[in-house]
């Protein structure tokens, strides 16, 4: 089975694969022969690391499709959907922008990969490449032909299409119920494929960061970790201070009853890094705990583990800030605007499992024309990071969920003020 202690041993090994990379890495750097950094480095870790990050490219479509018509559908009522989905949907929206604004001003202001600059090692890919503007991104959102959308992976294009038939399907009532549960299965499989991808992550983690730091030598490790104190804080910002602020504001509620009874659901994402395999304990959380009452809840956990994603979001922004600095370009205001709208957009189509929001950073990324393999210097330190950003996107899931409950008066407050409301015995 798939327990958390599974995943832990699986994050070890991609530590150990992204150490054993640095190191081997370095060591090929110094030695700089020409065969090794041609055959062993540019050859044989190039193949398995671009082998891997296509492998994790090919999930995109598919996974996006199914996730997204499950999300929809999984409404049930259309008249659900007019209200509590478009309040939460909202936002959902909100508080991811929120999100990945205060991600890119404040990597901005640190600037980490600043002062490393690849753009020799990639300039020559990118220089064909500009910014598109954001007001072609939105006008290109609509598919003028869906197959060639799905088939070029246009995934602005393919989420549009997959909500407007999500929304068709519903309206078609009980009739569409093998098709729903079709997606649902196929859902299921596409997860199974993610963790399949995943288990290479180690040897695909290794190759690529021993490529990259045989090329870059070990000067490159600075910038990293600047990347990783600049994510963990814009992490820590939204968790503790956005987040709770708008549940003051728009419910009147304790932030303080809220954070203690949430936990459980934290601790849980934190070590599956999926939001889905999180939807049980959230679900119970903040119904049990809280006193949310199921009709709202049942419909808002598990669509904002489809749709809703803040912490991948402020990975997104920090990201491509980051890769920005590293590649020495600069993406102006209509760059930043884009990957705001991206993010946004490829956090609703991320499903809820480990390292998909590292698969839609690549969308992000090509969308402002950076090198997607720019990923491989955060692909070794991504695992813990994911781990970190989907206790906060399960977080936002349950504060959204609280605040459109309360909207409509679905809050048992007995519940929410009794501390023991809910508490598994001990
Ligand atoms: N691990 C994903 C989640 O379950 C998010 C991500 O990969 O960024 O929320």
């Amino acid at each position: 089975s798939d327990g958390p202690e599974k995943k832990m041993s699986l994050t070890v090994k991609i530590l150990i694969g992204m150490v054993a990379g640095v190191i081997l890495g370095v060591i090929f750097n110094v030695i700089d022969s020409p065969f090794i950094n041609g055959q062993i480095a540019g050859g044989l870790f190039a193949m398995i690391g671009t082998m891997f990050v296509n492998a994790l490219k090919m999930l995109v479509v598919p996974l996006v499709f199914f996730s997204l018509i499950g999300g929809v559908t999984g409404i049930g009522d259309i008249r659900v959907l007019g209200r509590v989905g478009g309040k939460s949907f909202g936002l959902y929206i909100m508080t991811t922008g929120i999100a990945i604004g205060i991600a890119i001003v404040l990597a901005l202001l640190i600037g980490p990969g600043k002062g490393f600059d690849m753009a020799g090692v990639a300039a020559s890919d990118i220089a064909g490449k500009d910014a598109p503007s954001v007001w072609s991104v939105f006008a290109a959102i609509v598919p003028s032909n869906p197959v060639a959308a799905f088939a070029s992976g246009e995934m602005l294009q393919i989420i549009f299409y997959t909500i407007i038939l999500g929304v068709a399907v519903l309206m078609l009532g009980t009739q569409s119920a093998p098709f729903v549960a079709a997606c649902d299965y196929m859902n299921e499989v596409m997860m199974k494929i993610v963790s399949i991808v995943m288990s290479f992550a180690p040897i695909g983690v290794f190759c690529l960061i021993a490529k990259t730091f045989t090329e870059q030598g070990i000067e490159l490790f600075i910038p990293v970790a600047a990347y990783v104190v600049t994510l963990v804080l814009a992490l820590f910002l939204h968790l503790f201070v956005t987040l709770m602020v708008m549940l003051k504001l728009f419910t009147g509620l304790n932030p303080f009853t809220f954070m203690a009874k949430i936990r459980p659901a934290q601790i849980f994402a934190f070590s599956t890094a999926s939001s889905n395999a999180t939807i049980p304990v959230t679900l119970r959380s903040v119904t049990e705990r809280m006193g949310v009452d199921n009709s709202v809840a049942s419909f808002c956990i598990p669509f904002g583990a489809t749709i809703n994603m803040d912490g991948t979001a402020i990975m997104q922004g920090v990201a491509t800030v980051f890769l920005a600095n590293v590649y020495g370009i600069d993406l102006g205001v209509m760059g930043y605007l884009t990957v705001i709208a991206m993010a946004v957009l490829a956090s609703i189509g991320t499903a809820g499992v480990p390292g998909v929001g590292l698969v839609m950073l690549t969308m992000v990324l090509g969308q402002v024309g950076l090198p997607i393999e720019g990923i491989a210097l955060i692909l070794g330190v991504d695992r813990l990071m994911d781990m970190i950003r989907t206790a906060v996107n399960i977080t936002g899931d349950a504060v959204v969920t609280t605040i459109v409950a309360k909207g409509e008066g679905k809050v048992d407050m007995a519940i929410f003020d009794d501390p023991d409301a809910g508490v598994l015995g001990s």
